[in-house]
C-alpha cells in the first residue's frame, strides 16, 4: 500500500498510569526549537495547537487522553525533556504522565533502570525507574498557597476548600457530603465543574493570577492500605482516572501544613477507580519536595498519520 508524502507520521507509544492514558510522543512531532521548556511550551501552545488536538483529542484521542512530547532537554543533566498536554491545551506538569513517559521510553529502549532527570515547563524533576513498570518521581516543590477559602457554588451552597500547587493549580475539599464512586461520576463532574466557575467568578488565583483548573474531593479510601481516595477533575472536565500525581503533590502541601503528616512519613492516595500511588514530602531549603510513586503499563506502540485529505486530520475543533 502506498501513502501520500504529504501524510505526516507521527510515532507514538499509550500507556496508562493507575488507569489514566498518556499517549508519548517519541518522533515525528513539531521542531520547537532548543530554548527552555517553557518558552518551548510557548510556541506549541500558539503554532501547534492544531498537532495537540490531532494526537490527544478525537478521532484519534479521547477527552481523558494525556500527551506528551518527548524532546531534546536544555538541561543536560536531564535524559528527556517533556512537555505535557490535554483536550484543554498545556499542563504545567502531570505525575501520571511523567510516570507513562519513564515506562514508555523505558519500553522503547531509551531508559534504563536507575535514577534520571526531566525537564519540564515548570522545573527539572527527579525519578527512580525500576526498568520495568515502577516509577517513582520527585516533582517540583509544592506548597499550599490558602487555606479555608469558601466559595458560594450554584445549586450547593458554600464550599471551603484549599488552594495548592502541585506542578499545576488544585482547590481541594473533604467537606461535600459526596460519595465518591465511580458510579457518581456524571455528578462529582458537574459540582466540580462549578466549584472551578466559583472560583474563577470570585477571583481566586493563584498568586500571579494563574487559574485554579484542578479541582479535588476527598473523602474515606474502600482499600484499607490507602489513606484516602480522591476525585479529581482536571482542566478540560474530563475526571482524573488515577489519583493524580500534581494533585497529590498539593493534598501532602496541605497535609504537612496542617501538622497532619510529617515529611518522610507515606501517604496512600486512592484514585476514584481504585488505583493508589504513594506520597511522601522531603524539606530541602525550606521547600517541600513532594515524592510519588505508582506503575505504568505500555498498551500500544503505533504510528498516528496525520493525513491532509481527512476533514477531521486535526480533531474536531481544527
Ligand atoms: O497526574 O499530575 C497528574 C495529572 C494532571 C492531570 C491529569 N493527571
Amino acid at each position: 500500500m502506498t501513502t501520500p508524502a504529504s501524510i505526516q507520521r507521527v510515532q507514538v507509544i499509550d500507556t496508562h498510569t493507575g488507569g489514566e492514558p498518556t499517549r508519548v510522543v517519541v518522533a515525528g512531532g513539531p521542531d520547537l526549537g532548543d530554548g527552555p521548556l517553557s518558552e518551548r511550551r510557548t510556541l506549541f501552545r500558539e503554532r501547534f495547537d492544531h498537532f495537540r488536538s490531532a494526537i490527544v483529542e478525537e478521532p484519534r484521542g479521547s477527552d481523558v487522553m494525556v500527551g506528551a512530547l518527548v524532546c531534546q532537554p536544555l538541561d543536560k543533566t536531564c535524559a528527556a525533556g517533556v512537555i505535557f498536554f490535554n483536550n484543554a491545551g498545556c499542563l504545567g506538569m502531570c505525575g501520571h504522565g511523567t510516570i507513562g513517559v519513564v515506562v514508555a521510553l523505558g519500553h522503547a529502549g531509551r531508559l534504563i533502570a536507575g535514577r534520571h532527570r526531566l525537564e519540564t515547563p515548570v522545573g527539572a524533576i527527579g525519578i527512580e525507574y525500576d526498568g520495568a513498570n515502577q516509577v517513582a518521581l520527585e516533582n517540583v516543590p509544592c506548597y499550599r498557597h490558602a487555606a479555608g477559602v469558601t466559595i458560594e457554588v450554584e445549586g450547593l451552597g458554600p464550599v471551603t476548600g484549599d488552594v495548592a500547587w502541585g506542578g499545576n493549580w488544585f482547590f481541594l475539599v473533604s467537606e461535600h457530603r459526596q460519595a465518591l464512586e465511580l458510579a457518581n461520576v456524571e455528578r462529582l463532574t458537574d459540582l466540580t465543574w462549578r466549584m472551578r466557575q466559583a472560583l474563577r467568578a470570585a477571583g481566586i488565583t493563584g498568586p500571579d493570577g494563574q487559574e485554579i483548573d484542578h479541582i479535588e474531593l476527598f473523602g474515606p479510601p474502600r482499600n484499607p492500605a490507602a489513606d484516602s481516595r480522591s476525585f479529581v477533575l482536571c482542566p478540560g472536565k474530563a475526571y482524573d482516572r488515577s489519583p493524580c500525581g500534581t494533585g497529590t503533590s498539593a493534598k501532602l502541601a496541605c497535609l504537612v501544613a496542617d501538622g497532619k503528616l510529617k515529611p518522610g512519613q507515606v501517604w496512600r492516595q486512592e484514585s476514584i477507580v481504585g488505583s493508589v500511588f504513594e506520597g511522601s514530602v522531603r524539606i530541602e531549603n525550606g521547600q517541600m519536595i513532594p515524592r510519588i510513586s505508582g506503575t505504568a503499563y505500555v498498551n500500544a506502540e503505533t504510528t498516528l498519520l496525520l493525513d491532509p485529505r481527512d476533514p477531521f486530520c486535526m480533531g474536531m475543533r481544527h
